[in-house]
């Protein structure tokens, strides 16, 4: 594979200035390529420059609206709604999330119902900027039918990414940020790309057969990771990001989606918890002795540790070269 040494500040603005030539206004062209930056800062490949392509093609459908401009509202003193109105889901999570840590902050725990979104990132973004002030954030996202419930092979849910942070104040938080799928769609179609096979497990060609494939995946379905365990978390978050948001389940997304190849409009639901005043005084010292225990034990690494070290490296990161040109070939 030929990549090309991109610095993050050109990555910064190469993003910005494909979504400003695409329709975006300032606001939304910034908060996507700040979210792609840091997607590529830590090494989240699959949902950094990889998803520019798409973005662009669901702005140029008219599907998202680069202008739109996200509205909030208290539905109750804890739970807070914000509509994107046809925005992709960054600059909605930029409104919302200051109002969700302030919520968090006075009463332990608040929700956060982004609708009239389209997501099509990693959630850490999310879950960290909670960790990142003190408070538990969770988050989930549905997408569009291609994983099949445990059982079955007809897809169902979307690959579902479900995202866990927890605080560590002098630290990066521990974090987790997994779909529900056994792979992300985009790291099959990356694997694909890149010419190389997938674990037995991940996923059934067209006809139903298991295979190592990943081309034949994406024409077939994924599967969930973990068997009935996985397929459970998967419908949880359906039910979180659809049901409990009042937006598109993945398959009401599919029927409503024009099939652009850009994200579809769907939901995202975002929970703060604040340790200090459910767990008290003292609960950093006990969680600090649990995550020591867990982080000593030979052979574990924590969830996030990648990400982390990534991020210390300020350096250019390489990026395919074919993705660079349709990039460029989109200004
Ligand atoms: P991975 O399977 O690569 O990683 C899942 C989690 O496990 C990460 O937190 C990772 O930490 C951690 N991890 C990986 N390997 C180990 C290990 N050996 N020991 C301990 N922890 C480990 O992620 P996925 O492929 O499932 O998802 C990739 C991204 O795709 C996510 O960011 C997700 O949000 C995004 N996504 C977005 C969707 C959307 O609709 N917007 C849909 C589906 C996925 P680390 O990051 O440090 O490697
Ligand atoms: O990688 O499965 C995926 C995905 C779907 C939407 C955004 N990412």
């Amino acid at each position: 594979m030929s990549t090309t040494d991109l610095s993050l500040d050109k990555i910064y603005s190469l993003a910005k200035n494909v979504m400003l030539a695409n329709g975006c206004d300032t606001a939304n062209a910034e908060a996507l390529a700040d979210i792609i930056c840091r997607a590529e800062r830590d090494g989240s490949h699959s949902h950094g420059l990889f998803r520019v392509p798409g973005y662009v093609k669901a702005l140029r459908s008219g599907k998202v609206d680069g202008k739109a401009k996200p509205t909030i509202r208290h539905l109750t003193p804890a739970v807070i709604q914000v509509d994107g109105h046809g925005c992709f889901a960054p600059l909605a999570q930029a409104v919302g999330l200051p109002a969700l840590t302030e919520a968090t902050a006075k009463i332990g725990i608040a929700a956060l119902s982004l609708v009239g979104v389209h997501h099509f990132a990693a959630l850490w973004p999310e879950t960290e900027y909670l960790a990142d002030r003190g408070f538990v954030g969770i988050a989930c996202t549905a997408y569009m039918p291609s994983v099949a419930p445990a059982g079955s092979n007809e897809a169902l849910f979307g690959t579902n990414p479900l995202s866990f942070a927890w605080p560590r104040p002098g630290h990066n938080p521990v974090v987790y940020d997994m779909a529900t799928a056994s792979m992300a769609m985009g790291d099959v179609q990356i694997a694909a790309r890149d010419g190389r096979e997938v674990p037995l497990g991940t996923g059934l060609d067209a006809n139903g057969q298991p295979t190592t494939d990943p081309a034949a995946i994406a024409k077939g379905v994924l599967l969930p990771f973990g068997g009935y365990k996985g397929s459970a978390i998967a419908m949880m978050v359906e039910l979180l990001a659809a049901g409990m948001t009042g937006e598109q389940f993945s398959f009401e997304a599919r029927d409503t989606d024009n099939k652009d190849g850009g994200p579809p409009r769907g939901g995202e639901m975002i929970i703060g918890m604040s340790p200090a005043i459910i767990a008290g005084d003292g609960w950093q010292d006990h969680v600090e002795g649990f995550v020591q225990k867990l982080s000593n034990i030979d052979g574990v690494r924590m969830p996030g540790a990648r990400r982390h070290k990534n991020r210390m490296d300020k350096g250019p990161r390489p990026i395919n070269l074919a993705l660079i040109e349709t990039i460029n070939s989109l200004l």
